[in-house]
């Protein structure tokens, strides 16, 4: 087991790896910005150094600071959370030349995933079901050929690019030359790279992701789907596992295409593979990430397994312990409870003047915050993740109505309510979701009682 291992994040997430590391009798260390002097996390860890200023840029993402760090506490790990440079190849790569693990797959596995056309590459070789699409697009008559062939509408991605960024939709052959344009102008100017490609659009997705955790040495184990289709410009707000709408055949083939294709790349580490699931219920690969997610925490609750305990014990050699059967135990899901203007969405910092956290049976919260805490305006506006566990679906519903109904935080504007008229919406409760949820919700009319 490692000696030290470094928190190269902040907020709930490094509370989570810290939580781990003393679980697992390794010491931790904290970094921080001058802004986070006072954060939880700096008090959890058994050690903790100022890194910089508040931008992240000159903190959390300064790479010749935390390896400093490292060198100067001892450490022999770095956990990079999620966000930050979790899925910076180049960190992973510095941190190996220097003598620390990186908590993490290989960095040649992390630039495979980043780049989708080569990811999508890799699953289809192995079975996992793609999107009609090609391969980067050498110029706009050959995109138009594509696209014909594919049929429209279709959506040109940038080959760098990822969770929802540099996409643009064609609904028709009209516009595929200006959008090719503008999509390589924006990739280029976005991700430094203007390779873009094209997939068959799919209208009204589910948005299901797949958890995975290998060991490197051709262990790879599949832990369950989650469904995180309520959210709002590729910001999740809801999670949940298992899918609603997945049927065990296709969860047990699913698991059997992506672990063949994981074992093929040599995956090690927790990952997890997006899908769309489209109106008829097929599955097709969109990306895979490549770090632990912020809601990794539903399928711990619904599998048992601690997956940030076990990224570290993969990270340093051991061996996977995992349950027999990983088959989902009950229902879990996560509210995103983020510090934003409700109506306009705006981050919303500022200081916590009265904090009540929700508990009881079958309630976890993973939050950072406290009474008198002030909520910084230079990092991401999560406030905290309330999870809850119950024998199935409508029991955890009931189970969140209740918990939301005992989260009191006062000072700032949080999304709150916007969760509890969720909680309460037929849709949700009928499990009809769809990434356009949030967006008909918020609007008046026949799409169910407005949210604002
Ligand atoms: C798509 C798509 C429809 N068709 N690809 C958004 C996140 C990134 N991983 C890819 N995304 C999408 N890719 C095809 N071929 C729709 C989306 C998409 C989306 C996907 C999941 C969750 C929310 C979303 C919101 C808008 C668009």
């Amino acid at each position: 087991m490692f000696k030290k291992i470094l928190v190269a994040n902040r907020g709930e997430i490094a509370l989570r790896v810290i939580r781990a590391c003393r679980e697992l009798g390794v010491p931790s260390v904290a970094v921080h910005s001058t802004a986070d002097a006072h954060a939880l996390h700096t008090k959890f860890a058994d050690e903790s150094v100022c890194i910089g200023p508040p931008p992240a840029r000159d903190s959390y993402l300064n790479i010749p600071a935390l390896i400093s760090v490292a060198e100067i506490t001892g450490a022999d790990a770095v956990h990079p959370g999620y966000g930050f440079l979790a899925e910076n190849a180049e960190f992973a790569e510095v941190c190996e030349r220097c003598g620390i693990r990186f908590i993490g797959p290989p960095a040649a596995v992390m630039r495979l995933m980043g780049d989708k056309v080569r990811a999508r590459a890799a699953m289809a070789a192995a079975g996992v079901p793609i999107l009609p699409g090609t391969a980067v697009l050498g110029d706009d008559t050959e995109a138009a050929r594509e696209a014909d062939r594919i049929g429209y509408p279709v959506i040109l991605k940038a080959a760098a690019g990822g969770g929802g960024r540099g996409m643009k939709v064609v609904t028709a052959a009209g516009d595929l030359q200006a959008s090719f344009a503008t999509a390589r102008a924006e990739a280029r100017a976005g991700f430094g790279n203007a390779d873009v490609f094209l997939e068959r659009y799919v209208q009204r997705p589910r948005h299901v992701e797949l958890q995975i955790l290998a060991d490197g040495r051709g262990h790879v184990a599949a832990l369950g789907e989650r469904e995180c289709s309520v959210q709002r410009r590729h910001q999740k707000l809801i999670e949940e596992a298992p899918c609603p709408a997945l049927s065990q055949a296709q969860r047990d083939d699913l698991q059997a295409r992506v672990g063949a294709a994981l074992r093929a790349v040599g995956y090690a580490n927790v990952g997890t593979v997006e899908f769309l699931l489209d109106e008829e219920g097929r599955l097709s690969f969109m990306e895979m990430n490549t770090r632990i997610q912020v809601e990794h925490t539903v399928t711990e609750m619904v599998t048992g397994v601690d997956l940030v305990r076990e990224q570290i014990r993969q990270a340093a050699g051991e061996t996977l312990v995992l349950p027999a059967d990983i088959r989902p135990r009950g229902h879990a899901i996560e509210c995103r409870i983020n510090a934003e203007d409700p109506v306009t969405f705006a981050p919303s910092p500022g200081v916590i003047s009265a904090l009540n956290l929700p508990g009881g049976f079958g309630v976890r919260v993973d939050t950072h915050i406290y009474e008198d805490y002030r909520v910084p305006p230079h990092y991401d506006s999560l406030l905290a993740k309330l999870v809850v566990h119950a024998e199935n679906r409508r029991a955890a519903i009931a189970r969140l109505r209740r918990a939301l109904d005992e989260f009191v935080i006062e000072g700032i504007k949080t999304n709150l309510d916007l969760h509890r008229r969720v909680a309460r919406h037929p849709d949700f409760v009928a499990g009809n979701l769809d990434t356009h949820l949030l967006e008909r919700l918020a609007a008046p009319g026949p799409g169910g009682p407005p949210l604002r």
